[in-house]
């Protein structure tokens, strides 16, 4: 397969997000953001919500690797590297700093701004999140996060202000990141860091969550219409966390698991693109005798803010059965969705330290799936492989698994796009310099091409150095994708 057959303007790049890369939480005006009350967690032990910042609590996010004032020196790593495009997002919190006022912090809008022109004097694309789980913190303890309607009005008001501000530097925007986490996880992390929500012991979590999340839609769909409004030029795109679920066995009740289960993701971005609630869940919200509330003119404006392109992160697959009780995991609601369905390992993938099982036909899959699905353009803007790198005696990182990791994921792409004949944007490999890991908090959980001297407690002289992967990849965007 010839990687020369990749379209010449592919925007081969690398992902971070501004609560797990920049530190300066308290800098220039910013706010307190949801991640900001995140304690560290580890691989075993989940990260906490705590209220408010506390005395003797360490926070990984608050200093994260201090990109705030090094990103100039950053950006020379990267465009060494030669990335075309570098995926982040902007701190919602640094331009409003409780989310409900009126005006922007100029010193936070002057930030992105400086930011923004530095990546382009390097001729690297910005790609914006404009949200990734860095909601300000008063809007989740004083409103409820997403619960409330009025925060949809808030958010319009942020993306109105940095989409007209930015709309000459940045053309490439998401909404959300990973928007359809809530409905997956069960633990509080993601119904927080998603729609800021805290679930209360008297209320239905899948009700809550599923009125978030419609709210969080409404909001998305109505800052692409402002967007349009600023400049048609711009592409809008949502952001999608997307694990395919095989079935467990070809009993027939594991393939209807399956769909039930995938259905539960694509209910965000069956929104985001179609702009309308589906069918399968207004029946389940009948079923269940839960009240959603949303009206006309909201269902007018998810009809109209649909998005240009899905962008959407791949790390792994997951399976279901329904056949037998093998599983000992207890995976998000989506298992309520069919009886007896559980979330299984698939026996024929391993994993990493972290139980992501590596699938990277799963990613050729995906991509199928979901452009036959909306046939609309797709943005892989995560990718990558967690592992505790291991620093040898010269200070150099020999990180092998992570070159074949990659080099698999991108060879599926490739298979994608030259064979199946899939649309895809651009490839932006998570973490491309090692930053605080969201699920985890820990630092050691690194996906960079280029190493952070810095450990899970904090201490490191933040110095960076290049992993060998790095001249690998170098040499993958050179000749425009990987030979196989
Ligand atoms: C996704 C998030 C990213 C990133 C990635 C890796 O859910 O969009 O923020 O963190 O996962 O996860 P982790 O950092 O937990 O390894």
């Amino acid at each position: 397969m010839f990687n020369n057959q990749l379209p010449k303007d592919f925007l081969w790049g690398g992902a971070v997000a501004a609560h797990q890369i920049e530190g300066a939480w308290q800098s220039d005006g910013k706010g307190l953001s949801i991640a900001d009350v995140l304690t560290a967690g580890s691989n075993k032990k989940p990260r906490r919500i705590t209220d408010g910042v506390l005395e003797n609590e360490y926070y990984p996010n608050h200093e994260a690797i201090d990109f705030y004032n090094r990103y100039p020196e950053d950006i020379a790593l990267l465009k060494e590297l030669g990335l075309k495009a570098f995926r982040t997002s902007i701190a919602w919190s640094r331009i409003f700093p409780n989310g409900d006022e009126k005006e922007p912090n100029e010193a936070g809008l002057a930030y992105y701004d400086q930011l923004f022109d530095c990546l382009i004097k390097n001729n690297i694309e910005p790609i914006i999140t404009l949200s990734h789980f860095e909601m300000p913190y008063h809007l989740a303890k004083e409103y409820g996060g997403f619960r409330d309607k009025r925060v949809i009005d808030f958010f319009v008001n942020y993306a109105e202000v940095v989409i007209k501000r930015y709309q000459h530097k940045v053309k490439y925007w998401m909404t959300f990141n990973e928007i359809n986490n809530q409905a997956d996880g069960t633990h509080e992390l993601h119904a927080w860091t998603n729609s800021g929500i805290l679930v209360q012991p008297d209320e239905n979590p899948e009700e809550v969550i599923y009125q978030a999340g419609l709210n969080e839609l409404i909001a998305s769909a109505k800052a692409i219409i402002k967007a349009r409004e600023i400049n048609p030029d711009l592409k809008m795109g949502c952001m999608m966390a997307y694990v395919p679920v095989y079935p467990g066995s070809s009993e027939p009740n594991d393939q209807m698991a399956a769909l039930k289960v995938m259905e539960r993701r694509f209910f965000y971005s069956d929104i985001h693109v179609r702009g309308e609630i589906p069918s399968y869940a207004i029946k389940k919200w009948h079923k269940k005798g839960y009240k959603i509330d949303y009206s006309q003119a909201e269902l007018e404006a998810l009809k109209e803010g649909t998005v240009d392109y899905i962008g959407f992160s791949y790390y792994m697959s997951n399976a279901v059965t329904t056949v037998d009780d093998r599983s000992n995991r207890l995976d998000g609601y989506s298992v309520n969705d069919y009886p007896n369905a559980k979330i299984v390992n698939n026996p024929y993938l391993k994993s990493n330290d972290w139980g992501w099982q590596i699938d990277s036909i799963g990613l050729r899959y995906i991509l199928n799936v979901v452009y036959q699905r909306y046939n609309k353009p797709l943005f892989i803007v995560e990718n990558g492989f967690g592992a505790y790198d291991q620093v040898e005696a010269d200070g150099s990182i020999q990180d092998d698994y992570r070159v074949s990791y990659l080099q698999a994921h991108i060879e599926q792409m490739q298979l994608a796009i030259l064979e199946d004949g899939v649309e895809v944007l651009g490839y932006t490999p998570w973490g491309v310099i090692d930053i605080v890991s969201f699920g985890s908090g820990e630092m050691e959980k690194r996906y960079g091409f280029i190493h952070v001297d810095k450990d899970n407690q904090g201490n490191g002289t933040l110095r960076r150095s290049k992993k060998s992967s790095f001249s690998w990849y170098q040499q993958i965007i050179k000749q425009n994708g990987v030979e196989a």
